[in-house]
């Protein structure tokens, strides 16, 4: 689905004991963010595309993708938490 600003399908790609991610899980549930989850360790194509599509077996990584169908994948969960606070106060902006 697509929201006002263009930016749709939004996964998390992750694993339950990954610390990096338990943080960003939280600041989702905290912003009440509607954000797939994709565990790399129960799924294995999770992982697979992870690697293929965004380049590395990092978690946590964002993916999301924009109206004109550009695919982003965002590491590292300083830039995912801090990407997600600005889109949550976007959101709020256009609602
Ligand atoms: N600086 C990264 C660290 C992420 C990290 O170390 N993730 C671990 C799991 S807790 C991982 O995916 N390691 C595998 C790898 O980097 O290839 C962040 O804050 O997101």
């Amino acid at each position: 689905m697509t929201n006002p600003l263009g930016i749709k399908n939004l996964s998390l790609y992750h694993y339950q004991s990954c610390p990096f991610c338990g943080a960003t899980r939280e600041v989702i549930d905290q912003l009440g963010l509607n954000i797939e989850l994709r565990n790399i360790h129960l799924q294995a194509e999770h992982l697979a595309e992870l690697v293929r599509e965004g380049g590395k077996p990092q978690v946590p990584c964002l993916r999301f993708e924009q109206e004109n169908g550009r695919i982003h994948w965002l590491y590292e969960s300083r830039y995912i938490i801090q990407a997600l606070r600005e889109y949550a106060g976007l959101l709020q902006n256009a609602a």
